[in-house]
């Protein structure tokens, strides 16, 4: 039964009444009229000079926002007089597991799913990889990412949505320019405001592209003379291939490969900023994950060693195209999984090297520890609760130089000693 239906039971009921109790006083301080009426205010006295002086008419500016009111339901507002909503650090999610953002089912209907789009759009593909040179088995990947090919539901209007984030949201200041670019895209007529809808953190249509990346990287894939990330697949395609060749894809080079690592190479090595000649990595050991050498044609291009879970998960050699990906979305897994299910496109082959147990511990413990690493000099990129490079490198590090075994990744019991 969907969980969602089950009666109500009393313990529940109880447990309800108690939250109510809680937030009751909070959320009384908290006048959605007031706060609506300053909102209104904000809009006339603030954003329409702005954008009014980027270009957009009083007429678009009215069409947009005349009679908007704040979106309450939005995750993440900080309304005047209420206590700020916790951090997600704070939250004590578990710590995910690496591995299970490759999860096979999930990526066999994927493959299936986009192989199909593939076929249908194979003449629209020819021409983008021509103009781009950025392969289609990449683009495809990313929209199944982004928006399941455009089946995901997108189903917030991308105007309320961002006034409200840039009245009260905790990130304001980073949502203003968004309601601004927002504006502009609406003045330029590729889409109206009622098909102009977005996630409810503002990203626009089936790339989800910000309304500034909109702005930067959108281009007209069918001719038709409009840049419709919203219904047109050319025209998404089109766009998140301009968008990765201007951030650098270099069209004569792959993403990465599975590689096998020999212990002599520690696993502190990765990263974005310890890159080497790929013949330095060859001599070193490194080799294709079947065994064979690095490839030949590769060995005066600098490549990075990628370990999304230290010593215990497979392990990788990428070229500067996998940081271009990350420019879409700024996380390792999140580049890995476009990387692979575009190679999964072709051979649908599972990665060879396994996903070793990680976990055991919550994302509000690798944020506490990784504040002990900072106060000790270390970069960790932030204290976030997520295992970036920065943190497994760092790590590493600590290791060895307590003479622990290497494994670039935390455990329970690391996370707890070092509180
Ligand atoms: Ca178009």
């Amino acid at each position: 039964m969907c969980p969602l239906q089950s009666p109500v039971r009393p313990i529940r009921f109880l447990l309800a009444i108690v939250a109510m109790l809680m937030v009751a006083p909070a959320d009384a301080a908290v006048n959605r009229a007031a706060t609506e009426r300053a909102f209104q205010s904000w809009l006339a006295g603030e954003i329409w000079p702005e954008a009014r002086a980027v270009g957009v008419s009083r007429k678009t500016f009215d069409a947009a926002l005349g009679g908007v009111t704040l979106d309450w339901d939005l995750p993440e507002l900080a309304p005047p007089g209420a206590p700020p909503p916790p951090h997600t650090t704070e939250v004590q999610a578990e710590f995910r597991s690496p591995g299970a953002y490759f999860d096979q089912k999930n990526l066999n209907a994927q493959v299936a799913a986009g192989r199909q789009l593939i076929a249908k759009y194979d003449g629209v593909l020819d021409a983008i990889e021509d103009s781009y040179g950025v392969p289609r088995g990449i683009l495809v990947a990313i929209w199944a990412r982004e928006s399941s090919f455009g089946r995901a539901a997108i189903p917030h209007p991308a105007i309320r949505t961002l006034a409200t984030h840039a009245f009260m949201s905790r990130r304001k200041d980073f949502f203003r320019p968004e309601l601004i670019a927002a504006l502009q895209i609406l003045q330029s007529g590729d889409i109206t405001l009622a098909k102009m809808k977005s996630s409810w953190a503002g990203a626009l249509g089936q790339p989800q592209f910000l309304p500034s990346y909109y702005l930067k990287y959108a281009v007209d894939g069918d001719g038709d003379g409009d840049r419709d990330i919203w219904g047109s697949p050319p025209d998404v395609l089109a766009s998140i291939a301009n968008f990765l060749r201007n951030e650098g894809w270099d069209p004569e080079r792959g993403w990465g490969i599975e590689a096998t690592v020999p212990d002599a190479v520690a696993c502190h090595l990765e990263g974005p900023e310890q890159g080497r000649g790929m013949a330095d990595w060859h001599a070193a050991g490194v080799r294709q994950v079947d065994g064979r050498p690095l490839p030949r044609v590769e060995q005066n291009r600098t490549a990075h060693l990628l370990m999304p879970a230290g010593t215990l998960g497979p392990a990788f050699i990428v070229s500067g195209n996998f940081y271009v990906i990350k420019e879409y979305n700024y996380s390792d897994l999140y580049a890995l999984y476009v990387g692979h299910l575009a190679d999964r496109f072709s051979d649908n082959q599972p990665f060879t090297g396994k996903w070793g147990k990680v976990g055991g511990f919550s994302r509000a413990d690798v944020a506490k520890m990784q504040k002990q690493f900072e106060a000790a000099g270390h970069d960790v990129g932030g204290s976030d609760g997520l295992v970036g490079f920065k943190t497994r490198v760092a790590v590493g590090r600590w290791q060895e130089q307590r003479g622990d075994r290497l494994t670039c990744m935390p455990d329970a019991a690391m996370v707890k000693s070092i509180h």
